[in-house]
C-alpha cells in the first residue's frame, strides 16, 4: 500500500498509464489525520476526449464487444479473483483514503466488490432474447418470425462518489463489462486510490486496452465534459441529488442513456411489538454504518410511543460508546468523515439542529483531533419543518420522532420526503409488515433488517432518488439495448 502511493499515480486511458495533458495533479488527504497522502492526475476535457475515443475504438473494434461470451465471462470473473488476491492491499487503500476502518473495508468493502464482479460475470452468458411469433391484423395467411437481440449500449461514462469508492466502481463495472460496454469511470476527487489499483487488476485479468478507462479529477472539468460528451452512449451516475439533474441536463443535448442513483432521506420505523433489542441495535446500524455516510442511511427514526423513550436511550447509549478514531487502526468502530467540506455539511446540520429547537440525546459536536470526525448523534424534538429533518445530512446524524398509531398518518409522514430509496419497518406483526412495505414509496424495504445489500438484490430509487436500478439482473436493463429483427417467411 505504501508503495502504491509513494509515486504520483497516473490515469488509465487505452490501456496505458498515463498523466493528465495539462501536467496537473491534485493532493488526496488522509481523513484521519488531514495529511497529504498522495498526489493523482487533475483530468480535464483533453483527456476525457482521449479517453472516449479509446473507449469507442475498443467498442468498435473490438475485442471486447465482439468477444464470445464465455469469455468474457472468464475475464469478469478473474477480476474477482483477482480482487481477493490483493484484498489486504485494496483495504488498506480504502481505510486510508476515505477513512473507515480497516475492520470494514476488510469484510465488507473488498469481498463484496469481488462478489459483484463474480455475480455479474455469469450473466455474460445468459443474455438471451425472445423469439415471438407475431400476428397482424391486416396480413392474413402471412407468416413471420421475430427475435430479441440483447447488445451493449455502447461507450458508458460513469461517474462514481467516495463513500464506497470501490465498491461503488464494481457496481458500475461489472455489469457494464458483463454485457459487452466500454467504459470511461471517473473518479470521485476525494477518494481515488482504491479504485486506481483495481484498474491494474483488471490488465491483469485480461480486460483488453481500451475497454475499461480510468479518470481521476474533479467534477466540474472532468465529470461535466464526460457527461456532456457527444460519443458517450450512456451515463451512469451516483452522488448528489442536485449534481444528478446537471448530469441529466448535460445528457439532453445528445439524449443519451442516464441512470441515477441519488440521495436519500429514509425512514426507518419500529414498532411497540418489535422486538426491541434488535430493532434498537438494527436503528443503530441503520444511520451509524460508514459514519452515516449512506445513502440508504436510516435518518428518520419513526418509534412507537410506547417504546420511544426506552429506543432513544437505546440508540444513545450505542452512539456514546461508539469508538471513534483513525480508519486504519483496528479498535475503530467509526472514523472521520471523508473530507473536511463534509465535516463543515454535517456540522452545519449540527448547528441547525440545535437553533431550530432539536435536542441532542447523544453526540451534537465535532469530535476531537486534526481529522474530519463527527460524533455519533440522536436528535429528539424534532419538528416536521426542521432543516436535519428534511435534508440529507450524509452524516452519523439520526432524527428521533414519536408516532402513536401505524395509521395512515405515520405512512405519509414516512412518504413525506423528496426521496425515496430506502426504508425500515420493524415489527413482530407480519401481516402489518407486509402492508407497510407495499405502502411504502421507496426502492428498497427492509424488515426487522437493515443496510442488507447483494448483488442479487436490486437497489436503486423512487421520486428524486433516482432512475433506474443497480444489481440484480434489473441492472442489465441500464447497460443493454433490445433489437427486434423480424423475418418474413
Ligand atoms: O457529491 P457530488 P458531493 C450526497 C450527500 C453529500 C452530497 C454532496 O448528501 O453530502 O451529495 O457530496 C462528480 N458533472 N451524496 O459533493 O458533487 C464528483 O466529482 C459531473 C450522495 O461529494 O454529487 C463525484 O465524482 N460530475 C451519494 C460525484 O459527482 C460531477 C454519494 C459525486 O459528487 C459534477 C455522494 C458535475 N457538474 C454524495 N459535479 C449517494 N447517492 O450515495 C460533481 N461531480
Amino acid at each position: 500500500m505504501k508503495d502504491f502511493i509513494a509515486s504520483p499515480r497516473n490515469m488509465l486511458i487505452g490501456g496505458q498509464w498515463v498523466a493528465a495533458e495539462s501536467g496537473e495533479t491534485f493532493e488526496v488527504y488522509n481523513p484521519s489525520t488531514d495529511e497529504v497522502i498522495a498526489h493523482v492526475q487533475s483530468a480535464g476535457k483533453a483527456d476525457v476526449d482521449k479517453a472516449v475515443k479509446a473507449a469507442r475504438k475498443a467498442f468498435e473494434d473490438g475485442p471486447w464487444g465482439k468477444m464470445a461470451p464465455a469469455e468474457r465471462q472468464r475475464i469478469v470473473w478473474k477480476i474477482g479473483d483477482l480482487i481477493m488476491e490483493h484484498q489486504e492491499e485494496l483495504a488498506q487503500l480504502e481505510s486510508l483514503d476515505n477513512g473507515k476502518p480497516i475492520t470494514i473495508a476488510r469484510a465488507a468493502d473488498v469481498p463484496l466488490s469481488a462478489e459483484m464482479f463474480q455475480y455479474m460475470a455469469g450473466w455474460a452468458t445468459k443474455l438471451n432474447g425472445e423469439t415471438i411469433s407475431p400476428t397482424i391484423p391486416y396480413a392474413p395467411g402471412a407468416e413471420w418470425h421475430s427475435y430479441l437481440k440483447r447488445e451493449p449500449i455502447g461507450v458508458c461514462g460513469q461517474i462514481i462518489p467516495w463513500n464506497f469508492p470501490l465498491l461503488m466502481a464494481a457496481w458500475k463495472l461489472a455489469p457494464a463489462l458483463a454485457t459487452g460496454n466500454t467504459i470511461v469511470m471517473k473518479l470521485a476527487e476525494e477518494t481515488p486510490l482504491s479504485v486506481l489499483k483495481l484498474a491494474e487488476l483488471m490488465q491483469e485479468a485480461g480486460v483488453p486496452d481500451g475497454a475499461v478507462n480510468i479518470l481521476t479529477g474533479f467534477g466540474e472539468t472532468a465529470g461535466a465534459p464526460l457527461a456532456a460528451h457527444p460519443d458517450v452512449d450512456k451515463i451512469a451516475f451516483t452522488g448528489s441529488t442536485e449534481v444528478g439533474r446537471l448530469i441529466v441536463e448535460a445528457a439532453a443535448n445528445d439524449l443519451k442513456k442516464v441512470s441515477l442513483e441519488l440521495g436519500g432521506k429514509s425512514p426507518n420505523i419500529i414498532l411497540n411489538d418489535a422486538d426491541i433489542d434488535k430493532a434498537i441495535e438494527g436503528a443503530a446500524h441503520a444511520i451509524f454504518f460508514n459514519h452515516g455516510q449512506c445513502c440508504a442511511a436510516g435518518s428518520r427514526l419513526f418509534v412507537q410511543e410506547g417504546i420511544y423513550d426506552q429506543v432513544v436511550e437505546g440508540i444513545s447509549n450505542i452512539a456514546r460508546n461508539i469508538k471513534l478514531g483513525p480508519g486504519m487502526s483496528t479498535e475503530t468502530q467509526m472514523g472521520p468523515l471523508v473530507s473536511r467540506t463534509q465535516l463543515e455539511r454535517v456540522t452545519g446540520f449540527l448547528d441547525s439542529g440545535k437553533t431550530q429547537g432539536a435536542t441532542a440525546a447523544a453526540g451534537g459536536s465535532r469530535g476531537e483531533g486534526a481529522g474530519y470526525f463527527v460524533e455519533p448523534t440522536v436528535l429528539t424534538d424534532v419538528k416536521d419543518d426542521m432543516k436535519v429533518y428534511q435534508e440529507e445530512i450524509f452524516g452519523p446524524v439520526v432524527t428521533a420522532t414519536p408516532f402513536k398509531e401505524a395509521d395512515d398518518d405515520l405512512i405519509r409522514r414516512a412518504n413525506d420526503t423528496v426521496y425515496g430509496l430506502a426504508s425500515g419497518v420493524w415489527t413482530q406483526d407480519i401481516s402489518k409488515a407486509h402492508k407497510m412495505a407495499s405502502r411504502l414509496r421507496a426502492g428498497t424495504v427492509w424488515v426487522n433488517c437493515y443496510n442488507v445489500f447483494d448483488a442479487a438484490l436490486p437497489f436503486g430509487g423512487y421520486k428524486q432518488s433516482g432512475w433506474g436500478r443497480e444489481m440484480g439482473a434489473q441492472v442489465l436493463n441500464n447497460y443493454l439495448e433490445t433489437k427486434t429483427v423480424t423475418v418474413g417467411l
